[in-house]
């Protein structure tokens, strides 16, 4: 280790790299046999919580279709924003820990032919889980690779029949002061809400998670099930969600409501529009010294740019 290395804030998963290697199996095996195991033990999935898995685990040398390395449970697990908790990245994993997350019921609903609360297991049955390995991209700079479970939004959308009004989609999180004490702050306009152009929520690439890694959704994460849209700003990815509202006038947004200039509707990872504080050229892959360039779309132009032909990305930010 460098003495560089060393004046970077230390995470327990910088101590233990060699648990993303290992399927969770693997892992408790590798534990057992490993000094330090207690150590090593705390960074697991918790397996009294694992009652079943959700998809499937990435195998020993997963990677995003670029090749780059997704980051361990620990990182994933460890350092997060959910300010339902706390604006303290660090402290939403403890926070969260005893957030229950069933039973637990997403209500699907306005302009749609049929209306539908489901609940998250009812989900899982109907639209099994696939694994989706994606790039995360923050606004404010840092980025991580995470092997997701869950299965496409547009399934969800098709059942429920969307009429023709429909043109976009608007997804609201649990309301809950007694157990998220960030809700209790008079500065955010809660619950949370974030939207969909209805094209972009039947993209592909858009999908509802509940699960990381093969295991449940952990609460920190967004469990029991949270939105992932790989090409736009971490914020668009609504985190334990309650209601999914089919509309026909587009939604306001939390980050929308309190900043304007610096939170678009849009948010598409872009790195030639900077945020009004800070530069989007580059990112910080958490785990990692330097810096990396940061992609158009992040790096899913392919699967999306259509969506914006003929809009202008600067104004539409
Ligand atoms: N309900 C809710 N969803 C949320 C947030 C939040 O504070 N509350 N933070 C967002 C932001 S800014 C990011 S970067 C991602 C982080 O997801 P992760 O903690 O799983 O990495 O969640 C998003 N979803
Ligand atoms: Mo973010």
């Amino acid at each position: 280790m460098t003495n560089l290395y060393k004046s970077i804030p230390v995470r327990s998963s910088e101590i233990t790299p060699k648990q993303v290697y290992l399927s969770r199996r693997d892992f408790m095996k590798a534990a057992t046999l490993a000094t330090g195991a207690a150590l090593l033990t705390a960074c697991a999935p918790s397996v009294a919580n694992a009652s079943e898995n959700t998809g499937p685990v990435p195998t020993s040398d997963a990677t995003d279709e670029l090749g780059d390395k997704v980051n361990s449970y620990s990182d994933i697990t460890n350092y997060n924003n959910y300010y339902e908790f706390s604006t303290n990245k660090e402290a939403v994993a403890p926070l969260s820990k005893n957030f229950k997350m069933a039973p637990w019921t997403v209500e699907v609903g306005g302009l749609v032919n049929k209306p539908k609360s489901y609940g998250v297991e009812d989900l899982l049955k109907l639209f099994p889980a696939e694994e989706r390995i994606y790039r995360l991209r923050c606004v404010e700079a840092w980025s991580m690779v995470i092997p997701w479970n869950g299965f496409m939004l547009s399934k969800l959308l098709k059942a429920v029949e969307p009429t023709s009004d429909a043109k976009y989609v608007r997804f609201e999180t649990l309301m809950d002061k007694e157990q998220m004490q960030g809700q209790g702050s008079p500065f955010y306009p809660w619950p949370y809400q974030e939207g969909l152009r209805l094209d972009e929520a039947m993209n592909d690439l858009t999908i509802l998670a509940t699960g990381l890694y093969g295991e449940p959704l952990p609460p920190q994460d967004g469990g029991p099930i949270r939105l992932v849209v790989p090409w736009k700003y971490g914020f668009k990815s609504i985190k334990a969600i309650v209601k999914i509202e089919l509309t026909s006038e587009r939604p306001n947004t939390m980050w929308q409501t309190i900043s304007p200039n610096e939170y678009g509707f849009y948010a598409n990872v872009n790195p030639s529009v900077d945020h009004p504080r800070w530069s989007q050229t580059t990112e910080r892959r958490i785990g990692e010294l330097s810096r990396r360039a940061t992609h158009m779309f992040n790096g899913y132009g392919e699967q999306v740019a259509h969506l914006y032909d003929g809009m202008d990305l600067a104004k539409h930010y």
